[in-house]
């Protein structure tokens, strides 16, 4: 059956369920809390949840430590509340994605308590190493948090094999056994309705003497015949995602020949949208678009501004990365690993415009845009905060205690992490309530540019050609699908620009003061840090 690319022209919401909202008052978000809010996101205009692992765990690392597979978090509900949010959401038009940790376990995983037992058969489900000295090629990913790759098990005698905290054991995916049980964790999910899963983690799944153990031609036979399995199962609806944070040349490689997963996030985009913003130049874009090779048909980008992790500049140069810090980590508690742990309105200063022109090259770029939770509000964080807690606090509905997250009796120790009480940012300053009622918000525009994104499928499917100017100050491209083709410049400077755009002549009305036609072509005038979006004949 050919895939249904619903995917290619979705908008996808992240959204935190401890975080998001609060049904009984325990203090947690839960999943109930969700169902309580899906009218809010049908409103908005997204169309699909990503969801972070909601599972049982210790909760070591957000969830992404999962010790089962087959369950949900007791703080948040039970299988058969989220049988009750995939209902609902899907009788409102939205889908729901799952985050499907499966590179590693927790170590309190009942996999990995058997398989550190002596002599235990179900040994080789994770990855051993007498020496603790093997794969030295592999990079270590958590950098403040972790000295090796390696630890030692007293219990089992051996060292185990992990590419993030010690407390997550990698899988070991040259047993068969490991690659048939995620199978079946996938099934299961599948079976109560979800539309497909974020592959968390993927480049990592193998390792193999002699390499950097990443993106092994052992981890894409493996996503493949997971496709194979899905398709040939649940038909041609539901989705892939791989999180797969790497160059351009190695993410486009999770598609494929259309045969591996739907859809990647292009990490090393992310970064250069702020560079952009820092520089006043648009090079570092153009250069990064331009190293990205073309993608089958039935596939497509993910691209966002922000999500629950910190900003991550693994994708870019050391001199970048310095400079990304200079401008936007000065102070050295927001930074993390190689990343900054900042939301996106702290980022850029709360400045309105440059939040505007970040939206309008998420949903203009080729990609499905990732909205973060609280981002189309402008939320802010807490730096004060350990890890990544800090852009993870709950969302803010209105401006009473406890923003509505939960209710205002509830004891403000058990709301962690705590609402935001930054001057700028509490509740008071940035609420959906208050948002909603007022027509110049931020959350009525990011509304309204999902509206009007909707009614441009080529912004999602449509052909992109980058447009030669003289003005690096300015990146204009051209989507394209069919009889239609929009036009899309955007100043990335603090300074009114113009661009002469000679491909464009005859191409635009004139009939607005910014644009001047002549016969040489079309010149665009923009105000600093302004985008515009044009109808092409
Ligand atoms: O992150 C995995 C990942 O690929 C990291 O390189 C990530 O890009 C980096 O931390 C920069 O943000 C996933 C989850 O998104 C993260 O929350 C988990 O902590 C991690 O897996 C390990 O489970």
């Amino acid at each position: 059956m050919p895939p249904n690319p619903w995917y290619r022209t979705a908008t996808f919401y992240e959204l935190l369920p401890r975080a998001f909202r609060d049904s009984n008052g325990d203090g947690v978000g839960d999943l109930a809390g969700i169902i309580e809010r899906l009218e809010y996101l049908e409103w908005l205009g997204v169309d699909c949840i990503w969801l972070p692992p909601f599972f049982d765990s210790p909760l070591r690392d957000g969830g992404y430590d999962v010790s089962d597979y087959l369950s949900v978090h007791p703080d948040l509900g039970t299988v058969e509340d989220m049988a009750q949010l995939l209902d609902a959401g899907h009788r409102r038009g939205l889908r729901v994605i799952a985050d499907l940790p499966i590179n590693h376990t927790s170590d309190a995983h009942p996999w990995f308590r058997e398989a550190r037992m002596p002599g235990s058969p179900m040994r080789n489900w994770y990855v051993w190493d007498e020496t603790g000295s093997r794969y030295p090629e592999a990079r270590i990913i958590f950098l403040d948090y972790e000295a090796s790759n390696w630890t030692w098990d007293p219990v089992a005698e051996a060292n185990y094999w992990h590419r993030f905290y010690h407390h997550q054991p990698d899988l070991n995916y040259d047993n068969p056994e490991v690659g048939e049980a995620v199978l079946d964790v996938m099934r299961f999910w599948l079976d109560l309705g979800f539309d497909g899963f974020r592959l968390d983690a993927v480049p990592y799944l193998y390792e193999r003497d002699g390499t950097n153990c990443e993106n092994l031609p052992e981890t894409h036979a493996y996503l493949k015949r997971v496709r194979r399995t899905i398709d040939e199962e649940y038909g041609g609806d539901r989705v892939l995602l791989a999180e797969a944070n790497q160059w351009p040349i190695d993410a486009a490689a999770y598609f494929g020949d259309g045969d591996e997963c739907h859809m990647n996030f292009h990490f090393p985009v992310m970064p250069r949208l702020y560079m952009a913003l820092a520089r006043e130049h648009v090079r570092d874009i153009v250069k990064i678009l331009r190293d990205t090779p073309p993608i089958p048909e039935t596939c497509q980008w993910g691209i966002f501004l922000r999500n629950h992790d910190e900003l991550t500049l693994e994708m870019v140069t050391d001199e970048d990365r310095e400079f990304m810090w200079d401008v936007y980590a000065p102070e050295p508690a927001s930074r993390l690993n190689l990343g900054i742990r900042r939301r996106l309105t702290p980022l850029v200063g709360n400045d309105r415009r440059a939040l505007e022109l970040l939206h309008g090259l998420l949903f203009s770029l080729p990609g499905s845009p990732i909205l973060y939770y609280g981002d189309e509000i402008g939320m802010g964080d807490d730096i004060s905060l350990p890890d990544r807690d800090g852009v993870r606090t709950p969302m803010q509905w209105d401006g009473s205690l406890h923003a509505g997250f939960t209710g205002s009796g509830v004891d403000a120790a058990a709301v962690y992490p705590p609402i935001v009480a930054a001057e700028a940012y509490r509740p008071e300053q940035a609420n959906v309530a208050a948002q909603r009622a007022d027509p110049g918000s931020l959350l009525n525009w990011v509304r309204s540019m999902l509206a009007v994104r909707r009614e441009h499928p080529e912004m999602g499917r449509g052909t992109f050609e980058i447009l030669e100017h003289d003005n690096d100050a300015v990146l204009a491209f051209v989507r394209g699908m069919g009889s239609r083709a929009t036009l899309v410049a955007v100043n990335v400077s603090e300074h009114p620009q113009a661009v002469h755009l000679p491909s464009l002549a005859g191409r635009v009305e004139a009939g607005d003061a910014d644009l001047i036609v002549d016969p040489t072509g079309l010149i665009v005038q923009i105000g600093p840090l302004e985008f515009r979006w044009l109808r092409l004949s």
